[in-house]
């Protein structure tokens, strides 16, 4: 246990359900990621700053004023930048494995060896297949499939072709990769070339590092994430519009609860399905349960809300906190932001963790491998699992914050798009209109995790409502969207409460929340889509670096967090960040990502530590955009009549 504990449990999380069970946490004695954190009080000045080098070893070597170099003679230039492009290289292969993983399950569906699973969307299928010009028609849905699943599974292993995916961006923004030479190959030679640049003795100029960490980042936004979000939407279904709740007070006192931890969505779906099925619900009952309420922590919980409207239980930092409530059976884990310590919080109660992925084992945690071919039985097997651990509950040590909130999820680009025009003109249109008449400023897609180091939540929901006061339409993903769920921002009425007068009219009349949850985090890949689809429809520019729209990272914590970043900004998209990255040890590192990037991207990074001066610095980017469009003049202040109303298709 982490003897020395700083700051109280308001200080570490806004959410109330967050605050009771910090403090359960502290009365049982359980150690959390919290606690830790205060224990690490003095973090790594060398490391906070980028210029620890421990790629050789002739090193670790550290730079000083009185030792610049290392001992091979690399300056804090390419020290930081190589450490960083290592990060970028870390995070861009977290998302694209996930990716690879889904299209090889599509191709086993397409061969028919898929066990359980279907192709749930073929006209997801037959759209994707038709954006990379192999959709003739009259192909059979298994064959389409498998050429689909070829062609994605080229886009890891192409060794000099640019990626086909990168086809899908404004043509403007393609001539802009062509001309800074950043258009990725491959995918996986991309990670592997940038282990291979970093290594001792290889790629030194700051500049020429970084480049590549831009180049590698589009290899995951427009490639591996996008891949992973189309083939999630062929084989599980394009997700449209859901109610659900959020926050830990979704545990049921008296049902078995179980909560699926991590990122890809396969076993997850499953585990969907049989929680409704009769001879799981009948064996819970037997138990003397209620029932199976089974719920999602981080970005699995938003990939089976978005298509089921399952609830979440919390975002990255309520992982333990779920455990602490002394009410989970079984929480399954399998790849990314799953934490090690999960066993040591689940000692202290009954819950049993399980991982389910063979490539991610955890100490202290029970296995149980899941193939596609057994996987509703794999499913089945796990949930009947729970429910005998059900007995082991110890009431003494029960205590369910009484928190959750409705929430409305579920917001592909092709739901919002049919939303604002409807079935028969579905269109941006009315989305381009409302920005262009500045009803609308413009758009923040706000990102990313949470982060010890700060209040949970705390910055992401400031931040948020800052911007819907200001009539910035903002559009989620990950434990950022979480945070938002768990305050009642993602409903239709939050409008009424939080934004300005015409982000409330267009809410209003199409029925939508101000805060759209687009899905998980390789989802940011739709942002990246509904922006294009802006351009696409007119009026705004010819390249994304035009649209008023910023990407902001409020409390992030992982490496994929800044390959996010570094796609966005290689896309045009300036980002704003909660905190630093680890390179203020380099002048020129700092400065190129911080500001010389817009020459060559015509965006970059900003750090505004500060939720309030973070949300200013969004609008003054929003408004340089419009002014640049000749669309910033002031809103006539107007209630809508009947002809926009018509004109916005409701
Ligand atoms: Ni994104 Fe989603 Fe959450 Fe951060 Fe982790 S779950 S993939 S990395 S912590 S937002
Ligand atoms: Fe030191 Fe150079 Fe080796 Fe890095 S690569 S550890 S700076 S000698």
């Amino acid at each position: 246990m982490t003897e020395k504990k700083t700051r109280t449990p308001e200080e570490r999380a806004c959410d109330p359900a967050s605050v009771e069970a910090i403090r359960k946490a502290e009365l049982d004695c359980v150690d959390l990621s919290f606690f830790r954190m205060d224990g690490q009080k003095s973090q790594c000045a060398f490391g906070t700053r980028g210029v620890c080098c421990r790629i050789c070893h002739m090193g670790p070597c550290r730079i000083t004023p009185k030792t610049p170099l290392g001992v091979c003679g690399a300056d804090e230039d390419t020290i930081v930048a190589r450490n960083f492009l290592r990060e970028v290289a870390g995070g861009s292969a977290a998302h694209s494995d996930h990716g690879r993983h889904l299209v090889l399950l599509l191709r086993k569906i397409g061969e028919g060896r898929g066990g359980g699973y279907t192709l749930k969307d073929e006209k997801a299928l037959r759209r994707i297949a038709k954006a990379y010009g192999i959709e003739e028609g009259d192909v059979p849905v298994p064959e389409l499939a498998v050429k689909l699943a070829e062609l994605f599974l080229g886009e890891f292993t192409s060794q000099e072709e640019s990626l086909r995916t990168l086809k899908l961006a404004p043509l403007s923004r393609q001539g802009v990769w062509q001309k800074r030479d950043a258009s990725p190959a491959g995918i996986d030679r991309m990670v592997v070339e940038a282990l291979h640049r970093t290594h001792m003795g290889v790629d030194h100029d700051y500049r020429n590092i970084l480049l590549h960490a831009f180049r590698l980042a589009l290899a995951d936004g427009w490639g591996g994430s996008r891949i992973a979000s189309q083939v999630s939407d062929i084989i599980f279904g394009t997700p449209t519009p859901v109610k659900s709740t959020a926050n830990l007070g979704i545990l049921g006192a008296r049902t078995v609860n179980v909560l699926v931890h991590g990122h890809e969505p396969a076993l997850s779906e499953m585990l969907a399905a049989a929680s409704s099925d009769p001879e799981v619900r009948a064996y819970a009952q037997a138990a003397g349960a209620e029932g199976i309420t089974l719920a999602g922590i981080c970005c699995t919980a938003n990939e089976i809300l978005m298509r089921h409207g399952i609830p979440i239980a919390g975002n990255f930092l309520q992982q333990e906190l779920a455990i602490v409530t002394g009410a989970v059976e079984m929480m399954l884990i399998d790849v990314q932001c799953c934490m090690p310590g999960l066993p040591d919080v689940a000692r202290s109660y009954h819950t049993e963790i399980v991982s389910t992925s063979a490539m991610a084992k955890t100490v202290g945690a029970s296995e149980t491998r899941f193939s596609t071919d057994r996987a509703y039985e794999t499913a089945k097997g796990l949930l009947k699992r729970a429910v005998d651990n059900y007995g082991n509950r110890d009431p003494e040590k029960v205590a369910i914050p009484g928190y959750s909130k409705p929430l409305v999820a579920g917001f592909s680009v092709e739901s919002i798009r049919y939303m604002l025009g409807g079935t028969y003109r579905a269109s941006f249109r009315p989305l381009n209109d409302a920005i262009i008449q500045g009803r609308i400023r413009g758009i923040a897609g706000i990102v990313g995790c949470n982060n010890p180091k700060s209040k949970l939540d705390s910055y992401i929901n400031t931040l948020t409502r800052e911007l819907l006061r200001e009539n910035v339409l903002v559009l989620k993903t990950g434990c950022a969207a979480i945070a938002s769920a768990k305050e009642g921002n993602l409903t239709p009425e939050a409008a009424f409460e939080l934004a300005g007068p015409g982000l409330r009219e267009v809410c209003e009349a199409v029925g939508m929340p101000p805060v759209l949850h687009m899905g998980s985090c390789v989802d940011n890949s739709r942002l990246l889509e509904a922006a294009t689809e802006v351009v696409r429809e007119g009026g705004l520019g010819d390249d994304l670096s035009d649209v008023p729209v910023v990407g902001v990272a409020p409390e992030w914590m992982s490496e994929k967090a800044i390959a996010i970043g570094c796609y966005f900004v290689a896309s045009g998209i300036d980002v704003v960040l909660g905190h630093p990255f680890y390179i203020e040890g380099s002048k020129n590192v700092t400065s190129f990502l911080n500001g010389g990037a817009k020459d060559v991207f015509g965006a970059s990074f900003h750090v505004h530590q500060d939720p309030i001066e973070a949300a200013k610095a969004v609008l003054k980017l929003l408004d340089e955009r419009r002014e640049k469009l000749g669309i910033n003049r002031k809103a006539e202040r107007k209630l809508m009549d009947m002809k926009d109303r018509r004109e916005l298709g409701v």
